[in-house]
């Protein structure tokens, strides 16, 4: 075979090559994508190549005028310099239209990041035009500054080296004068663990996202399939609503580390392949067994790296992806039993699929159909978010959002696990209050094959009391951020959610229930017997009922 070096901790699992009907399902496979609008155009691919030279350009000059201001010789002022890399789904090559791009800026040592970057910098971009939606977020366990340049949505990072001079090496084949594929000899420095001696902590997180990046496509056997097959993947969580991180589920960095493994386990398959061995693998893979593309290093520079024999804590995640560059981490420590069980729901639902595709029984865009979320569940939990304008409203939800994991997370210890809670990572505006109000869901079920006795109820006041209370201690609360949660059944899903055309399957009902009809039955809905409209009732009661629906919650100060 063309691969007898073993890629990754194990050897292949097979190192056979694709027949003639899998590189034609390969084929499909790219046509869908395309046709998907998954690529961008080469108008936004040049522009965003332009973006990273003036931004460059930018953090060259910044760098330089510190210098001077810093009374330091014409000499150094002359070598002055820093870089920008890339990382992220763009230097991946997976990007879609609209994507950010994940950057990192390294400078020399006498250069901060707490006031030179996050201030002075910050500054110079607040002034230009092309920069708009100017967000620092220095506190972020990685430091970021968000911002659009030109309406490219940009993340930048910060890292200052231990060195007096960013080296000019680096700079001439930085990569983003190349496009973001080509392997340059400054993927190598920026790779090297000589670069993380004498920095922090912040700064190890900030450079790692880049020698993770770069050390993916390093350990990959096919770059191009490699691509290919993650771009799917990406679309295909989408669509089955498990691409987020912040929910709980898996973000870009995720699925690429497990794409990259299946890779690794089939180094000569194509991506029709790759894409039906990924749901083979992920199906029967035993959590919480860690996926890794290599070993974990441990070395003298010391930093903690993720070892569930050392660390109690790693022990409690439950699907452990480690990033592999020094010092390795979780990536997906976010993950919790509830997110865990939806996902693995997911994969086998794709297995299913792609084994009738194997067989010709089924053809890629089944893989793709848009999971029915408002059509899973009997009963579910509706958060609506309200403050007084955009910007509060974009703060409070970023703020919601990411506490709803502790939601599920409260609901399921509270019920003893006997009530599953699935947060659903789509977010939902009722469009006559846009600006000031969004909405999440969350499904809700009764444990499956246990039996639970009739007539029990859950009762999960007290954990939504609780959420609201920590929800509440917001640092930034402004009056007019409010939180609302409530228990809605399917037939009470506000029509907004739906997409336009979208047919109901049963008749929809006013948006905004002032009280839930607990004796309505889905029955009396679709015209049942009554036999069976006494039973869903009961199932009903089994939530309990969440008081004060609706009511304002003023924040507890
Ligand atoms: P998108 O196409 O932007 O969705 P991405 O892979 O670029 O996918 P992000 O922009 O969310 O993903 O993240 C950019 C990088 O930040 C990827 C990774 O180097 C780092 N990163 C993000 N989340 C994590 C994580 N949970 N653990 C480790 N690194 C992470
Ligand atoms: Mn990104
Ligand atoms: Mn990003």
């Amino acid at each position: 075979p063309p691969f007898p070096i073993q890629y990754g901790i194990t050897k292949p699992i097979s190192t056979a090559g694709p027949t003639e009907a899998d590189l034609k399902r390969t084929v499909e496979l790219e046509r869908l994508l395309v046709d998907a609008g998954l690529y961008e155009s080469k108008e936004e691919s040049t522009k965003r190549e332009e973006v990273l030279e003036e931004l460059d350009k930018i953090v060259k000059n910044w760098v330089k005028q510190l210098t001077h201001q810093r009374g330091y010789s014409d000499q150094m002022v002359e070598e002055a310099n820093a870089v920008i890399f890339t990382f992220g789904s763009y230097r991946l090559g997976v990007h879609g239209p609209g994507a950010d791009v994940d950057t990192l800026c390294v400078g020399p040592s006498y250069v901060n990041r707490e006031e030179d970057f996050f201030i002075i910098f910050h500054d110079i971009l607040a002034e230009m035009e092309e920069v708009s939606e100017l967000h620092p977020v220095p506190d972020a366990h990685v430091p970021v500054l968000k911002f659009k340049f030109r309406e490219i949505p940009i993340d930048l990072l910060y890292a200052s080296i231990s060195q007096l001079v960013v080296p000019q090496i680096l700079d001439a084949l930085s990569p983003i004068l190349e496009p973001p594929f080509i392997f340059t000899a400054d993927d190598l420095d920026i790779s090297n663990g000589s670069v993380l001696y004498d920095v922090d902590e912040a700064t190890v997180r900030s450079l790692n996202g880049c020698r993770g990046a770069d050390q993916i496509l390093r350990l990959v056997p096919n770059v191009v399939n490699f691509r290919t097959t993650l771009r799917c993947i990406k679309f295909w969580a989408n669509r089955r609503g498990v691409y987020s991180n912040v929910t709980g589920f898996l973000g870009g960095v995720n699925w690429a580390l497990l794409v990259a493994r299946v890779c690794q386990l089939y180094p000569n398959a194509v991506p029709s392949m790759l894409i039906s061995r990924f749901f083979r693998v992920y199906t029967q893979w035993r959590w919480p067994n860690p996926v890794m593309l290599c070993a974990i290093e441990e070395n003298e520079l010391g930093f903690p790296v993720w070892d569930p024999r050392k660390n109690p804590r790693d022990r409690t995640h439950h699907m452990p992806i480690i990033t592999p560059a020094y010092p390795c981490m979780n990536s997906s420590y976010n993950v919790s039993t509830s997110t865990l069980r939806v996902m693995m729901e997911q994969f086998q639902m794709g297995n299913k699929i792609c084994e009738e595709i194997e067989l010709n029984k089924a053809c890629w865009t089944a893989l793709f159909e848009p999971y029915r979320f408002f059509e899973a569940y009997k009963n579910y939990l509706q958060v609506d978010i309200v403050a007084a304008d955009a910007e509060d409203l974009r703060l409070w939800k970023g703020w919601i959002e990411s506490r709803l994991r502790q939601l599920t997370l409260k609901i399921e210890r509270d019920t003893y696990g006997m009530l599953q809670c699935h947060p659903y990572p789509n977010e939902y505006v009722d469009p006559s209050k846009q600006c000031s109000h969004c909405a999440f869901f969350m499904g809700l079920q009764r444990k499956q094959g246990v039996n639970i006795q009739e007539g029990q109820q859950f009762d999960i006041r007290g954990t939504v009391d609780e959420f609201r209370h920590e929800v509440n201690m917001y640092m930034f609360w402004k009056p007019g951020m409010e939180i609302y949660v409530s228990h809605v059944r399917r037939k009470q899903i506000p029509s907004y959610v739906f997409p336009d055309g979208y047919k109901r399957p049963c008749p929809s009902r006013p948006m905004f229930l002032q009280h839930v009809d607990k004796t309505m039955s889905e029955e009396e809905c679709q015209g049942g017997s009554s036999e069976r409209r006494r039973k869903r009732k009961v199932d009903v009661e089994c939530l309990g009922t969440i008081p004060d629906k609706r009511a304002s919650i003023s924040p507890e100060k």
